[in-house]
């Protein structure tokens, strides 16, 4: 049985977390691979967000790899599209596609461009890579969910640039107002963005408070978003409440997995070189074949 298999045949949420933990660590080696071979960017944000989003699609989200556009599927919408490698990683191996496909990422005229497509890739939801204008189409389609009588969640995932943009609180403002059953906004909270700290940037502390003050349900504490058996806990938690819209929060570190390169902007979009790529990717393997032990798979 694959990895994968195992993982979605666990019923034990316990074993099933530290499953998925070796997995994404796995996706992280690859991710490495596709973006050092590429010699493009954007580790940084892919690695930060890579232990929630393989939760979200081999323990949360209702879907159907086969059947991609299935009506009443949850829907995912990366807002912070920049961290594509990490969401064709894991479509690939949830079987959206063949994972041999991963090698054309970033090439013409490859179903992989540098940023998510809708109308190019099977399993991404909305096109996305300008900062701010997720959280609006997933309002939207969350209200849709509610129109078509079909039901399904909407998770949104937002980095801090997303909610540097006004849009954002825009859409945070409207969806307070519709309430959208099914929405789910998921920051991605590493206290990195592009060029320096979002302390820096545009501080967004104290960033629950916020959410609340406009009318949002969140959840009641900032969950580890390495922690895959925290993670797990988060999801369980969003089903605890009845209010809609919802958000939570994970505390992550951009380039999660790579020690020299964890918490730095540089690391945000600059191509890996040779020199970086193979300091880092023992460290990856290491970490992988750590949770494999855990995770009891030999
Ligand atoms: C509207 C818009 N402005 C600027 C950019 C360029 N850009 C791409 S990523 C990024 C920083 C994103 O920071 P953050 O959301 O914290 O990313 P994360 O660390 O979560 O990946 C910027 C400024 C963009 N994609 N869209």
């Amino acid at each position: 049985m694959t990895l994968e298999e195992q993982v979605l045949s666990e019923k034990d949420p316990a074993k099933k977390a530290k499953l998925v933990t070796a997995l994404a660590r796995r996706f992280r080696i690859e991710m490495i691979d596709n973006l050092h071979d590429k010699q493009t960017g954007h580790w940084g944000g892919s690695s930060s967000a890579c232990d929630v989003v393989t939760s979200l699609y081999f323990h949360r989200m209702k879907v159907d790899p086969k059947n991609p556009r299935m009506a009443d599927r949850d829907r995912f919408v990366l807002s912070k599209g920049h961290a594509s490698v990490m969401l064709y990683t894991i479509l690939a191996h949830r079987g959206y596609f063949d994972p041999s496909i991963l090698a054309t990422f970033r090439t013409i005229d490859s179903k992989l461009q540098g940023h998510p497509c809708m109308n190019k890739t099977p399993g991404v939801d909305m096109s996305t890579g300008a900062l701010g204008h997720g959280l609006s189409v997933g309002t939207g389609m969350a209200l849709a969910s509610r129109l078509s009588g079909k039901k399904f969640n909407t998770y949104v995932m937002v980095g801090e640039g997303c909610l540097n943009e006004g849009q954002s609180w825009e859409a945070i403002m409207a969806a307070a107002k519709y309430k959208p059953e099914g929405l789910v906004l998921m920051v991605d909270y590493n206290g990195v963005q592009l060029d320096g700290t979002s302390k820096d940037i545009m501080p967004l502390d104290p960033l629950g408070d916020k959410f609340k003050a406009f009318g949002w349900n969140v959840l009641p504490k900032v969950y580890d978003g390495h922690d895959t058996a925290d993670i797990f806990k988060s999801f369980e938690d969003l089903d605890k409440t009845a209010a809609w819209p919802k958000a939570v929060i994970y505390k992550t570190n951009k380039g999660s997995g790579v020690s020299f390169m964890e918490g730095k902007n540089t690391w945000h979009g600059s191509p890996i070189d040779d020199e970086s790529y193979a300091k880092a990717r023992p460290e990856l393997v290491a970490a992988y074949e750590a949770a494999m032990k855990a995770a009891g798979v030999n």
